[in-house]
């Protein structure tokens, strides 16, 4: 019997505040290689279970187990490898250059590595993503220049953005990589009609919308899955759950209970979790949603389970609102601890290789960033010039830019 008379208004609180003891126990985790795997043009229906398990391929061994596996070959698993590997170190050192003060923001990737490098790689040329600021794996994994993204972060005077662009907020139709926007969820609304438009004009690329957990709370998230639904869109639809939202866990966007996966249940769109730690499993995943969309089956929803171990942003103190040991006790374990271990199960790799791809690395992000700095930084060296912040936007500049632009005298 429901209690009848004063009325009780709930707010989702986590289980755990800092200085409490970290407890994912509550996390079911499935074994590797349990989850089937269906043929594209499935039924949404009879993969129902699919929104609430996780897709996993890497056992605890390191092995790759199930119907997901198998994809990759050894290359391109170790270049996966160094993409993530890559991308942790480029974080690292930019995270050292906003605390030095060469930009004044910057947002890392930290135990998310291996979602948007896998991801990448089950794109074609010419497909778009709509990213939001935590996929700068797309454009790494792509061979998008480290240099020149560094140039972005220090609006020097040879970023490609000419300092109009939030330091990380990086731009490249060459890359499949739309302008980030600081609005969140923007992306899923603009991935759709991306889609939406390029079905129209019979043309063969596909869209990646990109939001994540928090934000999919925002309406443009709902209005997104009506328009991919209705008009099968041919989008993958991504959602990155990892755990936060700057200081709000995911149960507030999510509610008490569901995943959000099963988000996409409702409106009949083929909706999967994935274990996104495992580099193999996400590019599986990736690559299925990816085929679904290329061949006219219409959208697919992906939850990346991740953990964001890093801050939110430079701006960030997660001690604030998390206990220090969280990020240890999450039980999927670190990316690319988890796929190195698999290269030596393989014997393709070994700790030697590993400590020496580690210093090669780190040799290569310190010469981008030289040369970056040669460019000049936040506060030193070259800007870009007044000038480019009245050019480029305006087919007609509005009457109250061009007088600001004469009183400016460029
Ligand atoms: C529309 C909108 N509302 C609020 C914000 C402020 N904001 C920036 S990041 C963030 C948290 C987003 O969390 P989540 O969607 O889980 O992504 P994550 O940072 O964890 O990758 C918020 C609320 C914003 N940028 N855009
Ligand atoms: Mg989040």
């Amino acid at each position: 019997m429901a209690d009848a008379g004063m009325l009780r208004f709930h707010v989702p609180e986590p289980e755990v505040r800092p200085g409490g003891t970290p407890d994912f126990s509550n996390v079911p985790i499935p074994k590797a290689g349990s989850v089937p795997r269906p043929e594209i043009d499935v039924d949404p229906r009879t993969i129902r279970d699919h929104a609430f398990s996780i897709i996993r391929v890497l056992n605890r061994t390191g092995e790759a187990v199930g119907p997901w596996a198998g994809l990759l070959s050894d290359e391109e698993l170790l270049a996966g490898l160094r993409h993530m590997m890559t991308l942790r170190t480029f974080d690292a050192r930019m995270q050292m250059a906003q605390r030095q003060g060469k930009t004044s923001f910057y947002m890392q990737h930290l135990g998310e590595e291996a979602v948007a490098c896998a991801f990448r790689k089950a794109l074609a040329p010419g497909d778009m993503n709509f990213p939001t600021y935590r996929q700068a794996g797309l454009l790494i994994a792509d061979g998008y220049p480290m240099v020149t993204m560094m140039n972005q972060i220090y609006s020097n005077e040879a970023d490609p953005l000419k300092g109009r662009q939030l330091p990380i907020m990086y731009s490249s139709k060459e890359h499949g990589f739309f302008s980030i926007s600081g609005n969140l969820a923007t992306q899923y609304i603009q991935a759709v009609g991306w889609a939406m438009a390029s079905a129209i004009s019979n043309d063969s690329k596909i869209a990646a919308a990109w939001i994540g957990d928090g934000s999919t709370a925002e309406s443009d998230f709902h209005s997104a899955l009506v328009f991919a639904s209705t008009y099968k869109a041919p989008v993958v639809l991504n959602v990155v759950n990892n755990q936060w939202a700057i200081s709000t866990f995911q149960g507030i966007a999510r509610g008490g209970s569901g995943t959000f996966a099963a988000r996409g249940l409702g409106f009949g769109i083929p909706s999967l979790r994935v274990d996104g730690n495992d580099y193999l499993a996400v590019h599986a995943v990736a690559k299925w949603a990816a085929e679904r969309a290329r061949s006219n089956l219409g959208p697919t929803l992906v939850e990346y389970v991740t953990y964001r171990a890093g801050a939110h942003s430079s701006s960030d103190d997660p001690s604030a609102y998390r206990p220090k040991t969280e990020s240890d006790a999450w039980p999927l374990g670190d990316p690319i601890v988890r796929l190195k271990n698999h290269l030596i199960v393989l014997g393709v790799w070994s700790d030697e290789r590993h400590a020496q791809a580690e210093a090669e690395i780190l040799d290569t992000v310190i010469a981008a960033q030289k040369e970056a700095e040669s460019h000049g930084t936040l506060h030193a060296g070259g800007k870009p010039s007044t000038r480019d912040m009245f050019e480029g936007l305006y087919a007609e500049m509005p009457p109250h830019l061009r007088r600001q632009r004469q009183q400016a005298g460029v």
